[in-house]
């Protein structure tokens, strides 16, 4: 059985948030952060208190209490180079994750992250912060501003950044906060569509697993259980999970006019609804959540309203395959970014025996972050204010998980494989390469349509995010 009071609370819940701060560091003294480490771990927040939190919210919610509830959560991970700044062993993390060993900085153009070349050595057009070494970050999320700022500055206090250079035990990199968007946009990311509606359920953990995707074995996020990749971990790296953080920027005015100006030409939809049929057919779910796997050519307002179980799972919402399709995307284009992201029937049917997605699942934690769109922006279809997603997720395996996601899939245009006539083409959001795709004309499935960059990666790191008793027991001295 999972032990709930060792594992990192963002791993398996999500820590609960409106805001949340990631505060990037270097380490600067090894010997003094590790004693530093003592006072900061029972800070942690872990998956047993991340339960109590959600109950007491929806305790809250149950009684109509309109009265602010505060809550913080504090979560903590490394990097490679932070584990061997602070003289930690993690050949046993590096093993198989190669990527985890080199860090993202030197995986960006295998993503297909644009950069350029210097020497012998690729710079990928990043935010100057992620071009420098990272060892660590500090997640903090909470109800508010005032709540996070105030446990971060605890948490500075205690590698003590607060009494300048000479006491302190790490520098920072960067901070960045991502906010939930504001009134009836909360839960959807920038570019409109609702989010967090599909993340695995876990075997033992979920009571009430969803009734689409199959639930994964815990050690597909949760390292030295069943379905973890590595069959054996030393004790500090049990209960832990690999922590992608990837920092992407959405053009959101440009892809608002890219969906305007390129109505998929459905008879009898006005060209407003062309431009809502293909944002959807890009993603594969409509605005409200939606799948179009289930409502192909118009949202379902009443499925859209699936209610959550109590984990936050949705049912119907989620309960679709990729079946009907065959080898034809009339329905879904291969592409759509949560087909491309979670293709479903397309490997788990695909003759003669099926092939598992089980060891390709993430459990995503984003957030956004960046203003809304300004009138100006609207008008001119140009971002002027940077925003976009902190994307963040969880598994015991970058390779299998997020990096294969983004390299195998997202940008790779002859998957899925089914299609004898069609070249799926690339996600429309997150792929990256020759941007085009097939299947945004549900009558001319070979049509492709050549698109602009709407998703930008500035920045981001690997981290392993190590369990309570590591913490305790390894890390801190
Ligand atoms: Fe994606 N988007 O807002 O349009 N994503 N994503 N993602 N994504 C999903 O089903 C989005 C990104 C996955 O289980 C939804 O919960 C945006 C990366 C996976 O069926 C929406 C960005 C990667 C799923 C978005 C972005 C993924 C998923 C539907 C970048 C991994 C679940 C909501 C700015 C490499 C698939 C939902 C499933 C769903 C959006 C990035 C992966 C709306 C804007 C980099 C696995």
């Amino acid at each position: 059985a999972l032990n709930l009071d060792n594992i990192q609370g963002d791993i398996l819940s999500g820590l609960p948030k409106k805001t949340q701060t990631y505060f990037f560091f270097q380490i600067t003294d090894a010997r003094l952060f590790r004693s530093q480490l003592v006072e900061f771990t029972p800070l942690v927040k872990t998956v047993a208190q991340v339960i109590k939190d959600r109950k007491a919210i929806d305790d809250h919610k149950r009684k109509g209490d309109k009265t602010l509830i505060t809550m913080v959560g504090v979560n903590i991970a490394f990097s490679h180079k932070g584990f061997a700044f602070m003289g930690i062993d993690d050949a046993n993390l590096t093993k198989t994750e190669t990527i985890f060993e080199m860090g993202q900085k030197k995986d960006a153009q295998s993503l297909g992250d644009k950069g350029t070349t210097v020497g012998s050595e690729f710079v990928p057009d990043w935010e100057p912060e992620f071009l420098q070494d990272i060892h660590g970050v500090i997640l903090v999320s909470g109800d508010s501003h005032g709540t996070v700022n105030k446990k971060l500055q605890q948490v500075k206090e205690i590698f003590g950044l607060a009494q300048g250079p000479n006491k302190s035990s790490i520098k920072a990199v960067t901070s960045i906060v991502g906010d939930v968007r504001p009134g009836k946009e909360s839960g959807h990311e920038h570019f409109g569509f609702l989010d967090g509606i599909s993340n695995p359920s876990v075997i033992g953990f979920d009571k009430d697993p969803n009734p689409g995707p199959k639930p994964v074995p815990a050690g597909v996020l949760v390292t030295g259980h069943e379905g973890d990749p590595v069959a054996t971990r030393p004790a500090w790296a049990v209960d832990g999970s690999f922590l992608t953080f990837r920092y992407l920027f959405q053009n959101v005015p440009e892809f608002d006019k890219f969906l305007k100006d390129h109505p998929v030409p459905l008879p009898g939809l006005t060209p407003e609804e062309g431009s809502e049929l293909l944002g959807a057919r890009f993603v594969g779910r409509w605005k409200s959540g939606t799948p179009i796997d289930i409502s192909p050519f118009r949202d379902d307002p009443e499925l859209a309203a699936d209610p959550k179980s109590e984990e936050g799972f949705c049912h119907r919402n989620n309960n679709f395959r990729f079946q009907a399709e065959g080898s034809f995307q009339k329905i879904c284009p291969f592409a759509a970014h949560v087909r491309k992201t979670l293709p479903r029937a397309d490997l788990e049917d695909l003759p003669p025996n099926g092939i598992s997605i089980q060891k390709n699942r993430i459990a995503r934690r984003g957030v956004q972050f960046g203003p809304e769109v300004t009138k100006e922006e609207k008008l001119t279809g140009k971002t002027i204010h940077g925003r976009g997603l902190l994307f963040a997720c969880y598994s015991t395996s970058i390779v299998n998980g997020f990096a294969f996601l983004q390299k195998s899939w997202a940008n790779n245009p002859t998957f899925p494989p089914e299609s004898a006539t069609e070249v799926p083409g690339l996600d429309p959001l997150i792929g990256q390469g020759q941007r085009k795709l097939s299947g945004t004309d549900p009558n001319n499935p070979s049509f492709e349509l050549t698109l602009p960059d709407f998703v930008v990666p500035r920045g981001g790191e690997y981290f392993f995010s190590p369990s309570l008793k590591g913490l305790r027991e390894t890390l801190a001295v």
